[in-house]
């Protein structure tokens, strides 16, 4: 029993891991690394050192299976489920569902109808949520399994494709792409899913062929492989990134022109209807492209499409006209304008931000702790608010190359007032006005105290505007036309804020701002500085919106940025 606790939490530990852990253990640094202990060190070390460990595969033998999609479950850990399965044997979430509704948990030690009612919400938001992962949990466990395919012999390259490839907020499964020398024969395939079917994390093998295999991990993630030759990569790359509105789209226009599009390639229609066909293998016809992306689009009479821009949202058309926008990159970043430090809720102090944000050739960044009503978040008083403003100009002289903002995230309250009087925000350079109670009013009243918040003379951004939690809150139900109509005019820029679970506002919202002609500012909202690493996903949700650099202040040059901001007020 205690193996299977430290089994369980090590494969969390890993799945939430950043850290390159064969790296690790080369140096020995996983010694000093926190919650791993020394048995699941050892299995760690067994893995990497051997590609496989006799403990992970006895224990693979030994754990029900249906035990490890149990961690998913939130206000559920390992100790638990291991005392469900023990004192009442408990092996799946299903099982565990209907010992609750028939009362069977009653009398387990620690476990009160609190707990209970929480285990039971748990399951029913997971339930709610269709089994789609947050992007954040899928990332870290497909890029190590996309880094151990790779190194599969025989696989001459691989990627990610699907919904992951497309940055979704939230992804379904996991497809990688292999492709092998075209000289290789088929069954050089079935060797390679053989050895991906039999990674260490793999818990259950769905399904096993030549050109693809089907596994579920540990972490309670499917993972789709599908292996083509190489001449072939580009044109099931473009099939398996989909979307699949996106693909039905092109082979429509594909048929306008006499041609077919599949996984295979981009095929004449007359010379692929005559062709030989057999499942899992290329047709017996030469392809008018299929080598790479690039090739298909091309031949259908259009520019390369960015994956993040492929859900049929009119990027087909664009693509045709070779207007598609020249989309936004995190290198263009040069600001951060919604940060917290010690003084609030932060866990760092404002030197340590500043230099985290130098150290990103940042040259702006605003640190906007919590306003008063924020009591959880040790919000400021008005009082601390100005001497803490004090002290960031203070500090802020002893840094070059950087413009510091002194700033604050204030609170909107219910009525669409701010958490200061105006007094007060006269004396900062710059606001960053967000939602955070009172998130289920009625959309008339949402909007209406959006719209305030935004009309407020001192207010730059709007931040998370609609305050949703990805998987776990809906947020507030806002008109947004009339926002950004109002936000266009006067001058204020909409947060996506890159911060996870928020990212508020998503991909849709943000493309309804920018075609409003508001401005969009991306910002981490970083509580501690390896926080700022998360604004890759603001950028992705600004991609998959289609915005540009020049729509994001945060690329601004820092005297661009401030006019920008003194132009508000
Ligand atoms: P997900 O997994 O729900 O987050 O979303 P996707 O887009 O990754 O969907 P998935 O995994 O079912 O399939 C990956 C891509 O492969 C999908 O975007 C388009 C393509 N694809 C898969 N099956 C089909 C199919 O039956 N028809 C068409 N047109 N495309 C398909
Ligand atoms: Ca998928
Ligand atoms: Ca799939
Ligand atoms: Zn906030």
């Amino acid at each position: 029993m205690f193996k299977a606790i430290a089994f369980s939490k090590v494969g969390r530990l890993l799945g939430d891991m950043t850290v390159d852990i064969r790296k690790a253990v080369e140096d020995g640094s996983i010694a000093t690394m926190a919650g791993i202990g020394k048995t699941s060190r050892t299995i760690i070390e067994d893995y990497v050192r051997t590609g496989a460990s006799a403990d992970i595969e006895e224990l693979k033998s030994t754990i029900p299976a249906g035990l490890i999609p149990m961690m998913q479950i939130p206000s559920l850990g390992p100790k638990t489920i291991a005392l469900f399965w023990k004192e009442r044997g408990i092996t799946s979430t299903e099982e565990l569902k209907k010992a609750i509704d028939e009362g069977k948990l009653a009398g387990l030690k620690g476990v009160g109808a609190k707990k209970i009612q929480s285990i039971k919400d748990g399951i029913a938001l997971l339930a709610a949520a269709g089994g789609r992962k947050g992007l954040v949990e899928v990332i870290p466990v497909a890029h190590d399994l996309l880094t151990q395919v790779r190194a599969i012999p025989g696989v001459l390259r691989a990627e990610v494709a699907g919904s992951l490839r497309r940055w979704k907020e939230t992804i379904g499964d996991v497809d990688i792409l292999a492709s092998l020398k075209n000289s290789e024969p088929a069954s050089a395939g079935g060797k390679v899913s053989e050895a991906f079917a039999h990674f260490p994390e793999v818990i259950k093998i769905l399904g096993q062929g030549e050109t693809k295999a089907s596994v579920l991990t540990a972490s309670g993630l499917q993972v789709d492989l599908r292996i083509v030759p190489d001449e072939h990569f580009g044109a099931a790359l473009q099939y398996f990134t989909g979307s699949k509105e996106h693909n039905v789209k092109l082979r429509g226009l594909a048929q306008d022109k006499g041609l077919t599009l599949n996984e295979w390639g981009l095929y004449k229609l007359e010379d692929y209807d005559k062709a030989k066909k057999e499942t899992g293998k290329p047709p017996a016809s030469p392809a008018v492209a299929s080598k790479t992306e690039t090739d298909i689009y091309r031949a259908l009479g259009m520019e390369y499409i960015e994956p993040e821009l492929r859900e049929d949202r009119g990027e087909v058309e664009l693509a045709q006209k070779h207007e598609l926008p020249d989309l936004i990159q995190v290198e263009q970043i040069k600001a951060d304008l919604h940060t917290h430090t010690r003084a609030s809720d932060g866990q760092n102090t404002i030197e340590e931000m500043i230099e985290a944000a130098l150290a990103l050739g940042y040259t702006t960044l605003a640190i906007t702790d919590h306003s008063k009503s924020q009591v959880i978040a040790n919000g400021l008083s008005a009082e601390r608010l100005l001497k803490h403003v004090a002290q960031i100009r203070k500090v802020a002289e002893q840094y070059e190359g950087i413009r510091v903002l002194a700033g604050c995230e204030v609170d909107i309250l219910v009525d669409g007032s701010l958490d200061y009087e105006d007094a007060i925000l006269a004396e900062l350079d710059f606001i960053v006005a967000s939602p955070h109670v009172s998130l289920k009013q009625d959309s008339a009243k949402a909007t209406d105290r959006l719209l305030r918040a935004i009309e407020h003379r001192y207010v730059n951004i709007i931040g998370h505007p609609t305050g949703r939690l990805i998987n776990a809150r809906a947020g507030l139900p806002v008109e947004f036309e009339k926002l950004f109509a109002l936000a266009a005019g006067i001058g204020v820029a909409m947060e996506i804020n890159a911060g996870w679970p928020r990212l508020d506002l998503n991909d849709v919202n943000a493309r309804g701002a920018l075609q409003a002609g508001v401005k969009l500012s991306i910002n981490t909202d970083a509580h501690s500085t390896p926080e700022f690493a998360q604004m890759s996903l603001g950028v992705s949700v600004a991609r998959r919106a289609g915005a540009r650099s020049q729509d994001v202040i945060n690329t601004l040059a820092a005297r661009d940025l401030a006019e920008f901001i003194a132009r508000k007020r």
